[in-house]
């Protein structure tokens, strides 16, 4: 159970958080790239991890998005949402162009546009 470098190891999980930022589908790709997935939030434990290994500020995107139909959010490996942590008044599909999800400081979601460059969290199985 060892992760490879500069990824940090949760539970059984490997974790890379992105120094650039990238649109949400091009995020998802590079993950892809690396044998790996935007990150998918199922435990309250693995938010907390994942939220104290943030800088103050910062905004990632999470494995998460309505685009194929609005307001039926879906994980990168198809699975429905259950746990949620979206902040208050999220998912709000600002200007009709929010189908992506972000994680935010606070430990909140919030949809955002897709097309927003953003860095991202991957996950894989270690
Ligand atoms: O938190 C409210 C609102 O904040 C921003 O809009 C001002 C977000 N936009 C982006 O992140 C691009 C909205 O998604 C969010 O709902
Ligand atoms: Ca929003």
């Amino acid at each position: 159970t060892t992760c490879p470098a500069h990824w940090l190891h949760f539970q059984n999980s490997c974790y890379l958080f992105s120094f650039s930022s990238k649109p949400w589908r091009a995020a998802q790709q590079s993950c892809e790239n690396e044998d790996a997935h935007l990150v998918i939030v199922n435990y309250g434990i693995e938010q907390n991890f994942l939220v104290k290994h943030m800088e103050k500020e910062q905004v990632f995107w999470i494995g998460l998005s309505d685009a194929d139909k609005e307001n039926q959010w879906i994980w990168v490996d198809n699975t429905t949402l259950s746990l949620s942590f979206w902040g208050k008044g999220e998912p709000n599909n600002a200007g009709s162009d929010e189908d992506c999800a972000t994680l935010r400081f606070s430990g909140k979601w919030n949809d955002a546009a897709c097309s927003g460059n953003k860095h991202w969290i991957c996950e894989k199985k270690c």
